[in-house]
């Protein structure tokens, strides 16, 4: 089927739902000037491992985290979200469909464009918890300390390490926005994957929760090993792909 014909499709599941969910990850922000971890320009080409993202490793060595997510963090501050995450926004805001997101992304990005519902699976970079008293602050109270790549510590009080509020490999994902998660797949009647390799679990579960003859649409650059279970898939940018369907969908409503 040729690109016309896949966005006619889309555009029909669009008309059609009114409840959708949508799993987002790290392809949705990278026309926000945010790397990605897997495509040929991701993070992991220049970090040596995922081991960076290990809790294990954090608490060894957290001078090696904190060398490595200082330029992400500052693309994150920097960021603003792009036509994709606007789309997006728009078929609740403007549409009227009830949207949920849950996102695999750190990046806050789907919230400053005003989507109202989503869910942040891996958590967010905007708050750290210290690793000795479990105080809590800010990304904004050390933004120079994130900035420079050093270990960021808890100062004035106890010194300990603070690590960012996401969520590391070998971490529980927060109870609340996972359970949230699985109960907006199974009540969706059109589910759509956007900007994630679904290489990471349990996130990439949850498009398979939804109820039978529910749609599954998979919008990403690069093969996805659920490609064969969707009824639509792209492998065009999200910054193309929804606000084309989105402009074809206001323009039939
Ligand atoms: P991933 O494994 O890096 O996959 C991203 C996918 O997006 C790849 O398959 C790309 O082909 C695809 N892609 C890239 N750009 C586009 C585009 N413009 N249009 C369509 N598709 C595109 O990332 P996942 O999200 O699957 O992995 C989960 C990790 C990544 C989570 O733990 C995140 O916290 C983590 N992460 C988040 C961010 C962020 O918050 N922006 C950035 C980097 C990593």
């Amino acid at each position: 089927m040729d690109y016309s014909e896949r966005l006619g499709r889309f555009v029909k599941f669009l008309k059609a739902s009114q409840r959708i969910a949508v799993l987002s990850g790290a392809g949705m922000s990278t026309e926000s000037g945010i790397p990605d971890f897997r495509s040929s320009s991701g993070l992991y080409k220049t970090v040596t491992s995922e081991e960076v993202f290990d809790i294990g490793c954090f608490r060894r060595s957290p001078e090696k985290f904190y060398d490595v997510i200082a330029p992400l963090y500052v693309s994150m501050l920097e960021a603003k979200p792009n036509s994709g995450h606007k789309a997006l926004s728009e078929l609740e805001l403007d549409c009227g469909k009830d949207v949920i997101v849950a996102t695999q992304n750190i990046d806050g990005l789907h919230q400053k464009a005003g989507s109202k519902v989503v869910h942040e699976l891996h958590g967010g970079m905007l708050s750290l918890t210290c690793q000795s008293c479990g105080g809590q602050v800010p990304a904004s109270a050390v933004d120079a300390d994130l900035r420079s790549g050093k270990v960021v510590r808890h100062r004035p009080t106890c010194n300990g390490v603070l690590k960012p509020d996401i969520v590391f490999f070998g971490e529980m994902l927060p109870e609340g926005a996972f359970s949230a998660s699985i109960s907006a797949m199974k009540r969706a009647d059109l589910v759509l994957v956007l900007g994630t390799s679904l290489a990471v679990y349990p996130a990439a579960s949850l498009p398979g929760l939804r109820r039978g003859g529910t749609p599954l649409v998979i919008v990403n650059k690069t093969e996805t090993n659920q490609d064969d279970n969707a009824d639509l898939v792209f492998h065009e940018s999200l910054g193309e792909v929804l606000p084309q369907a989105l402009k074809q969908l206001k323009s039939g409503l």
